[in-house]
């Protein structure tokens, strides 16, 4: 993402008194270039072109990351001297995907065919149908298993016979036993290599032969910690994870092609007397039919058992780090990109993240984008609840003030009135099965005719959602 933003003039002398000085910085660009991949402050209108197109190539360049370029209000504001020259855009192009080296092919190669258990972590991989076939091929034909969780898009079908378990938060049973047997473990551009090695093994030496593909070492410093644990591996390969596995199983003579026979989904309970996410997932998959989704975001505890990933597009991802507020403007975004397709969008959001970020809500409205926002509202930043009752614990005191600080309640906040204020047709609060069949019906109609909906519903706090999410955890990770 290319991202413009301005200061003030930089030249002092055209600053007007007191808010052109507020909005000046003198270098703007440092408040967020620990975390970016590139910025810029071009000093004319003539350096404006290439300073853009420079950030643009850097930015849409493998490993991909957002930049900046920050635009001086004065030379906004001043006239132009004379014509303005545009260069050719189409010499000033990103860099094309790039493969493995020659060398790190024929490793590869070598331990998938000595591998007897491998198992394959897909994580950042692109949105082509061609690599879609050709990673579901890649494990297929090797005898292989997949692991894919919910930080990266759909990138292979969640409920193929080689996938294990659910795409997830925080690593399950069947994918530990997964990765504890495996011979041999390829990260596909896997999220926090490191981390999901450590579930699985806690302290125990990591004895399968380990390939990380990924090019992520390319965008850290020494800021922040996305680098995660560093991993241990055989064979580090920076470059495109589909590029390479395009090129491996041509190495191994795989012929791309979807052999077994996809899982059915698993069949939906029945209401269970307390409305919560597998009841909004029922209701909505029985609304929306055959069309697909694409959902843009899922609140924590999303049964996606029951609504298995089947194509590149069914989820789109999650923000970095579950930042509360960017949900709304993630859902209003995709359902832009996607506006003109055949998928409705659906947005699964938490009452906290949806509280923070709402603003986006009217830009749906004033545009028409048509986003099925549906509002897990457990009247709670709950997700902290659960680490306040989990020091709690630790520390040998009552957690049942656990909710301090943390509920969003007395009075909850009118989530379907304030989307209505913002100029989104809603439904809501939403409390019974029956009001929560009808508003997802209304719902998925109104975004079909082009609009954005919103259904807040009031969903039981405590489903699905577990103290092991917590900071209980931490004494786990500490012990191993
Ligand atoms: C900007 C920001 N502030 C704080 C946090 C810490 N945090 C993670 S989840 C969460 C609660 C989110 O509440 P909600 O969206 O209602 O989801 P719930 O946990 O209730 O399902 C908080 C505060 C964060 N991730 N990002
Ligand atoms: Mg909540």
């Amino acid at each position: 993402m290319l991202i413009m933003g301005a200061t003030g003039p930089v030249d002092s002398a055209l600053r007007r008194p007191w808010i052109d000085w507020l909005h000046t910085a003198q270098d703007q660009g440092a408040l967020i270039r620990n975390f970016i991949k590139y910025d810029d402050q071009p000093g004319s209108a003539d350096a404006i072109p290439e300073s853009i197109m420079r950030a643009w190539q850097q930015a849409a360049t493998a490993p991909k990351g957002p930049t900046y370029v920050c635009l001086d209000a004065a030379i906004q504001e001043n006239e132009l001297e004379g014509e303005f020259e545009f260069p050719d855009v189409e010499r000033f192009q990103p860099a094309p995907a790039v493969g493995p080296s020659r060398e790190s092919l024929s490793q590869l190669t070598a331990l998938v065919q000595d591998a007897n258990n491998p198992v394959f972590l897909i994580g950042k991989c692109n949105f082509d149908e061609q690599d879609w076939v050709n990673r579901i091929s890649l494990v297929e034909q090797t005898n292989g298993k997949m692991l894919t969780d919910l930080k990266t898009h759909s990138v292979v079908p969640t409920n193929h016979p080689r996938h294990v378990g659910e795409p997830f938060n925080k690593l399950g049973k069947y994918g530990r036993e997964a990765i504890q047997q495996a011979d041999l473990i390829v990260s596909l551009g896997w999220v926090d290599l490191g981390g999901v090695l450590r579930q699985a093994l806690g302290a125990n030496p990591v004895t399968a032969k380990v390939v990380h593909v990924n090019q992520d070492m390319h965008l850290h410093n020494g800021w922040g910690r996305e680098t995660f644990q560093l991993p241990p591996t055989d064979l580090l390969i920076v470059a495109d994870p589909d590029e390479t596995v395009r090129e491996l199983i041509g190495e191994l003579g795989i012929h791309p092609k979807l052999n077994e026979k996809l899982e059915s989904a698993a069949e939906f309970p029945e209401f269970s007397g307390h409305l919560n996410l597998v009841d909004a997932a029922r209701e909505l998959s029985a609304a929306v039919g055959s069309q697909k989704v694409s959902f843009a975001s899922l609140a924590r505890a999303w049964p996606t058992k029951y609504w298995p990933f089947s194509d590149p597009l069914s989820y789109l991802g999650k923000d970095g780090g579950g930042g509360v507020g960017s949900g709304p403007g993630l859902c209003v975004g995709a359902a832009l990109k996607l506006k003109d397709s055949d998928r409705l969008v659906v947005g699964v959001i938490g009452d906290g993240d949806c509280m923070m970020g709402v603003n986006a809500f009217w830009t749906a409205a004033r545009y028409a984008i048509p986003v099925l926002i549906i509002v897990a509202n457990n009247r709670s930043y709950y997700n902290d609840e659960l680490h306040q009752e989990g020091v709690a614990i630790h520390r040998g005191r009552d957690p049942e003030n656990r909710w301090v600080g943390q509920t969003i309640d007395h009075p909850a906040p009118n989530i379907s009135q304030i989307a209505e204020g913002l100029g989104i047709e809603s439904a809501g609060p939403i409390t019974s099965i029956d009001g929560l069949k009808a508003a997802l019906t209304h719902g998925v109609e109104v975004v079909r005719g082009g609009k954005p909906f919103l259904v807040d519903v009031h969903i039981d706090p405590r489903h699905g959602r577990e103290l092991t999410e917590s900071m209980a955890e931490r004494s786990l990770a500490q012990k191993g």
